[in-house]
């Protein structure tokens, strides 16, 4: 609790263009939880290294996504928004939780598997080690409540049998976080393979919209996703292609699956198609016009990034010093 308000933290890595599964599935979600609690939104910059990186690169990414954030309605004076390297506690207390985790668990990690898999010539302890980033991540802000896409669902139990693990060493240290996965847009599949997830890593460009994608790009995109032959429009997983054109439709108009369906009886795929691109371009078009208003605005940004800074390291220097403690680490001297 911060102010007798709970807390949420989430965060996204700053490799590749983010698409808009992490708009629909993560970031949505974000803004309509932000007055409820006190939120601490990373850009996961730690995370990102674990796949090889341009530094130059990185580190323009981090910023367009920590511009991105607040682009998308985050206030940056409500909500503290900060790089996850600026934060020395995460990699601090990623250590300590690394000696309650068990090899075996990181070994079922699926994103691992899939990860190694695509990097086959980096397999690198990093890799291995991420959840324990990501439960550091979490814990250190005894967040109450971490949104993300059912992607992250195996992440989010090892974060909370390691704080359970732990406080059942030491008391009650740590809070166990919960996940929370929204109704809509959990799952955004890929518009050139609907079995697989829409990811920003993605070597076909065709199979992701981007949110800096222009109208005509968007457009042309939904009217070349992959659908099926059926030439009806509902909403099955028999349809995976057509359930998921409905999916991003509803997330983008709020509407249900089923008056979407209702919406469109009779109509065809030619018609479906556009409609959701156009729905899309409504939802992306505020977000581009103001991400290019604060991207001029060096000052702004930047005081914003030293401020949350000093913010988020206030609250993880707490737990930090916590569990410093009770681990057996000798106090320091003042
Ligand atoms: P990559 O595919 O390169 O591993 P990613 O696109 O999964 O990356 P992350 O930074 O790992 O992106 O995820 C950021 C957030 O977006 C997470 O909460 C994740 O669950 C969510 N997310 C990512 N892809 C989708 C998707 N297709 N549908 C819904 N949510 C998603
Ligand atoms: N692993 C997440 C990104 C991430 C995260 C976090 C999400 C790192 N730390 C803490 C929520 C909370 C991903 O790959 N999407």
């Amino acid at each position: 609790m911060i102010d007798g308000k709970k807390v949420l933290f989430s965060g996204m890595q700053a490799t590749g263009n983010l698409t808009l599964g992490n708009y629909l599935g993560a970031l949505k979600n974000w803004l309509t939880l932000s007055d409820e609690y006190e939120c601490f939104y990373s850009v996961v910059d730690l995370h990102s290294i674990t796949v090889r990186q341009n530094p130059a690169e990185l580190r323009k990414r981090a910023r367009s996504l920590l511009t991105l954030y607040i682009a998308a309605g985050l206030d940056p004076k409500k909500n503290c928004i900060y790089y996850q390297s600026h934060v020395s506690g995460h990699a601090e207390l990623s250590w300590i939780l690394s000696c309650f985790t068990y090899m075996g668990e990181l070994n079922r990690m699926t994103q691992f598997k899939d990860k190694a898999a695509k990097h086959a010539d980096n397999i690198n302890a990093g890799l291995f080690t991420y959840p324990v980033l990501m439960a550091a991540d979490i814990l250190l802000y005894q967040a109450d409540v971490v949104p993300v896409g059912v992607d992250q669902m195996q992440h989010l139990e090892l974060t909370r049998n390691i704080a359970e693990r732990f406080n059942n060493i030491y008391g009650d240290v740590f809070t166990v976080p919960e996940a929370y996965v929204g109704k809509v847009g959990a799952k955004i599949m890929s518009l050139q393979d609907p079995s697989r997830k829409m990811s920003k890593s993605d070597e076909n460009p065709n199979a992701s919209i981007y949110l800096m994608d222009d109208p005509d790009t968007i457009m042309r995109k939904f009217k070349r996703a992959v659908t099926d032959s059926e030439g009806c429009i509902r909403y099955s997983e028999q349809q995976p292609g057509i359930k998921n054109l409905l999916d991003i439709y509803c997330a983008c108009t709020g509407k249900t699956p089923q008056e979407a369906v209702k919406e469109f009886e009779g109509k065809g795929y030619g018609e479906l198609k556009p409609a959701v691109g156009e729905a899309v371009i409504s939802v992306l078009r505020p977000l581009q016009e103001e991400m290019k208003r604060l991207s001029g605005d060096k000052a702004y940004i930047d005081s914003v990034i030293k401020e949350n800074a000093e913010k988020a390291n206030y609250y993880a220097m707490k737990t930090l010093r916590k569990v410093q403690r009770k681990v057996g680490f000798p106090d320091r001297i003042r």
